[in-house]
């Protein structure tokens, strides 16, 4: 087992990295920038070293730097966390080329999946369904006319270099096609600096279901069953629960087998997610992407089949085997993970940045919190405004969302605006209990709602800076009816951040 390794990530998941290191004997290195210097991962960590000023292009995003921290301090390895650079196949070459090990699959696997027609042909040959469509770029918009046609309306345009809904466009009629095609390339140029789009037809209502798999060098790929990530929001994730509400153990084992083929395909190492549109009218599920990385909702899985993700990931970085076969994976009672926020559900989820005056997080039987903050803690406009994660574990769905209820009404913050206001709602609502989830599941939660919370007395200043902040960062990305959304902001920057830099030296 390694011996010291650096955690290139911030906040929650730094901290839950560093806490398996604890386990396993490892010493923790923390990267931190300016801005974070006196916050939790740095003080949770047994090292940390400043790698940049505020900004994440200059920090965390900053490959040199990071590298050269490790090196500094003699780490043998590297963990990306989520987000940053963690599916960054350049950094993953940088790691192994400053002779480190970089905890995650080969850089070779990353650039198989990370590309979206790639993706989709990894998923043909291993003989798993893919969403209808084309499997190569679309070049003209004659081809996208007679692809459109071949499918059926609606359609759907995306980025191949895209990922997490970035640069995708629905398209419901042929008059919309030809100006729908050409800003589809020109946000994907500018997002990605790749025009590349391809097409797929439109799923009506689906649910977004994936499964965690996990591999390593020995030659075992296994799966540790689904998580239900319908409730989104501008396609970032709200809600997610293991098992999936419908819980069916025969759907479980056909995606469950289909995700671990992919895996094989590709020769993937360590934890990886692959996630799928699933019909609810049908059950007739589809390939829709992989994401080459531990997820933010890793915990609801661990919760549920009892296993350690972290700690597999430096067991198969290590070169050991999984600690576990599938015959061992079991899955008890339900889960059901929260992503608390600072943004303001009264008003449109704009950023609430700040600091937290009162801080009281919730336990007891059932309840874990990820938290990335504590009391005092500044919540700066620099990085993603998700500050923790609470996961409950129940036996049924039921007894999980009476301990959710209870946690959420346990948990208090003062100083910013969070998210908790909206999830006491979510926790309460008739189809949520229903599990009644699918992608339109916000859309009609918000018509339900009757009152929303008044907004708390906010410090001007910090608003305005949050305003100016927020309309730097917004990319816009049109989507149905040429309505304007934000997604994934944060998250993608890593993808192509930093790359040109790196190249040149
Ligand atoms: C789709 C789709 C319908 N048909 N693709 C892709 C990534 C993402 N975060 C949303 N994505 C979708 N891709 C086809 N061919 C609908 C969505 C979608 C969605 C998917 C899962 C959960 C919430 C969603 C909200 C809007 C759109």
């Amino acid at each position: 087992m390694f011996r010291k390794v650096l955690i290139a990530n911030r906040g929650e998941i730094a901290v839950r990295i560093i806490r398996g290191c604890r386990e396993l004997g490892i010493k923790s290195v923390a990267i931190y920038s300016e801005a974070d210097a006196e916050s939790v991962h740095v003080r949770a960590a047994d090292e940390a070293v400043c790698v940049g000023p505020a900004s994440s292009s200059q920090s965390y995003l900053n490959i040199e730097a990071i590298i050269a921290a490790a090196t500094s301090v003699n780490a043998e390895a590297i963990h990306p966390g989520y987000g940053f650079l963690a599916e960054n196949a350049d950094f993953a070459r940088a790691v192994t080329a400053a002779g480190l090990t970089f905890i995650g699959p080969s850089a070779d696997a990353m650039d198989l999946m990370g590309s979206k027609t790639s993706a989709r042909r990894v998923a043909v040959e291993a003989g798993v369904p893919i969403v209808p469509g084309t499997v190569e770029e679309i070049t003209s918009f004659e081809e996208a006319r007679k692809t459109a046609e071949k499918f059926g309306y609606p359609v759907m345009l995306k980025a191949a270099a895209g990922g997490g809904g970035k640069g995708m466009r629905l398209v419901t009629s042929s008059d919309e096609l030809n100006s729908s095609f050409t800003a589809a390339q020109a946000e994907a140029a500018a997002a990605f600096g790749e025009a590349a789009v391809y097409l797929e037809k439109a799923v009506e209502r689906p649910r977004h279901i994936e499964i965690q798999i996990f591999a390593d060098t020995h030659g075992n790929v296994v799966h540790l069953g689904e998580r239900e990530c319908s409730i989104q929001r501008r396609h970032q994730k709200v809600i997610e629960e293991c098992p999936s509400p419908i819980d069916d153990p025969d759907l479980r084992q056909r995606m469950g087998d289909a995700a671990v083929k992919i895996g094989q395909t590709v020769n993937y190492t360590g934890a990886g997610t692959i996630e799928f549109l699933l019909s609810d009218t049908t059950r007739e599920f589809y390939f829709l992407e992989m994401n080459t990385r531990l997820q933010v909702e890793h915990p609801v899985t661990e919760l549920v089949t009892g296993f350690d993700l972290v700690r597999e990931q430096f067991r198969v970085a290590a070169g050991e085997p999984l600690s576990f076969t599938q015959d061992d994976v079991r899955w008890v009672g339900h889960a059901i993970e929260c992503r608390i926020y600072a943004e303001d559900p009264a008003n449109n989820f704009f950023p609430s940045p700040g600091t937290i005056t009162y801080l009281r997080e919730p336990s007891g039987p059932g309840v874990r919190v990820d938290s990335g903050v504590a009391n005092l803690s500044e919540v700066s406009i620099h990085y993603d405004p998700m500050i923790a994660k609470l996961a409950v574990w129940g036996r049924t769905r039921d007894e999980a969302i009476e301990r959710l209820r209870r946690a959420l009404d346990e948990y208090q913050v003062a100083g910013i605006t969070t998210t908790l206001p909206f999830f006491r709602e979510v926790a309460r609502d008739e189809e949520f209990v229903a599990g009644k989830l699918d992608t339109g599941f916000i859309a009609r939660f918000n018509e339900r709602r009757v009152e929303v919370e008044p907004p708390p007395e906010q410090n001007d200043l910090a608003m305005i800076a949050a305003a100016l902040h927020y309309s730097r960062y917004e990319q816009p990305v049109f989507v149905q009816g040429g309505a304007q959304v934000s997604d994934g902001r944060w998250k993608m920057a890593g993808r192509t951040a930093g790359l040109r830099r790196w190249r040149k030296s």
